[in-house]
């Protein structure tokens, strides 16, 4: 079966690390009957990334390609395993990059080879290519387009700046600033206004990502930021079409349960595009295909099982089952509960 999942990083790295390990549990109980291996493919966010120090990180794609490969910092969510931080004091000493953001010596290695193959001309997915064959990940990661789409984020400049002297007058009173600095330096409590992504109207889905969807035989939306992961993918002139166009069941899960973040900042996001935070309203935001929108089925945590009949009359397939995801464990029986949601829709 060919699984092809929206993701990013953070939540999006557990959700398919759960249906990796389902995967494999499936073979081991004999694919379900089905001849061929069980195929995953990510289609990663990559509105998150960022030029720093004079190097391009791609942090949800370094996300997936860290965990998947077994050699993730679990403590700090990002990042690699036994990291050390020598070139990042002597940057702080040079005033290069941000003193808030730290570059560790061997994910500088990462982006250090990632630019270098960008400047002998390798496009973003070429280098991903290369990058993910070092280890056996079990699953293919392709960003979502090979255009830069870094996400900003404007905010109001008394917001960011409070003081009790008003401004002069003609000063502008919005900032821009990129995503990873909203996210990091603020850790997004500075009110954010608006999420602009740069140069979307150039961009088109990298190669290999719309055939990912429309031969998938399930389509899944991890349970990653509805706004700056899986908006930001879906944004991506194309995308929101193929998904449209698929004969894959799409199955999203929501990464609200009982009106709260799993993890991340959701809850930071969505008031921006007018959407509450329940998995109710993200089930809505996304819509149901036959509707216009973009999914087919909608997970829920059962907490949330209130929400199943409105979700119906929107025309969703909604399921209520348990949706933490604490060790392989939970999160393969989540990512088992999306593909047996997915299964009763094709069914139907
Ligand atoms: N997140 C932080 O909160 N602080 C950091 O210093 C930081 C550094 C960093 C370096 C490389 C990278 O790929 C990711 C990094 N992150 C850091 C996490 C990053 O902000 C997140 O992975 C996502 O972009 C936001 O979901």
């Amino acid at each position: 079966m060919k699984i092809t999942v929206l993701a990013g990083g953070v939540g999006g790295s557990r959700f398919v690390l759960g249906l990796r390990e389902a995967v494999r549990r499936r073979a081991a109980e004999g694919h379900g009957g089905e001849a061929s291996p069980d195929e995953i493919t990510v289609v990663v966010n990559t509105g998150d990334d960022v030029w720093l120090a004079g190097v391009r990180l791609m942090p949800d794609f370094d996300s997936l390609l860290y965990n998947l490969a077994g050699v993730n910092d679990t403590e700090r969510g990002w990042g690699r395993a036994g990291e050390t931080e020598r070139v990042a004091a002597e940057l702080r000493e040079w005033g290069v990059g941000w003193p808030w953001f730290t570059l560790g010596d061997l994910d500088l290695g990462t982006h250090l080879a990632r630019t270098a193959w960008l400047r002998d001309g390798l496009t973003p997915s070429q280098v991903g290519e290369r990058l993910q064959q070092r280890w056996p990940l079990g699953a293919k990661l392709i960003p979502a387009t090979d255009t830069e789409v870094d996400t900003y984020v404007h905010v109001d400049v008394a917001d960011l700046a409070p003081t009790d002297t008003p401004p002069p007058a003609g000063a502008p009173t919005r900032a821009e600033m990129h995503f990873q600095e909203w996210w990091t330096r603020h850790r997004a409590a500075v009110p954010a206004r608006r999420f602009v992504q740069r140069n979307l109207a150039d961009a088109r889905p990298a190669p290999g990502v719309v055939e990912a969807i429309a031969e998938a035989d399930v389509v899944l939306l991890a349970p990653s930021n509805p706004v700056v992961s899986i908006g930001t993918i879906v944004a991506v002139p194309g995308i929101r079409e193929a998904l449209a166009a698929t004969s894959a069941p799409v199955v999203g899960v929501s990464p609200i349960i009982g009106g709260k973040v799993v993890r991340g900042m959701a809850d930071a996001c969505l008031p921006v595009i007018g959407v509450e935070t329940t998995a109710e309203a993200v089930g809505r935001h996304y819509g149901a295909r036959s509707g216009g929108g973009i999914v087919d089925g909608w997970l829920v945590d059962e907490s949330d099982a209130s929400a199943l009949p409105s979700l119906t009359e929107a025309g969703l397939v909604a399921a209520a089952v348990p949706l933490w995801m604490r060790d392989p464990d939970t999160s393969a029986a989540l990512a088992e509960a999306a593909l047996g949601l997915a299964a009763t829709i094709r069914s139907e």
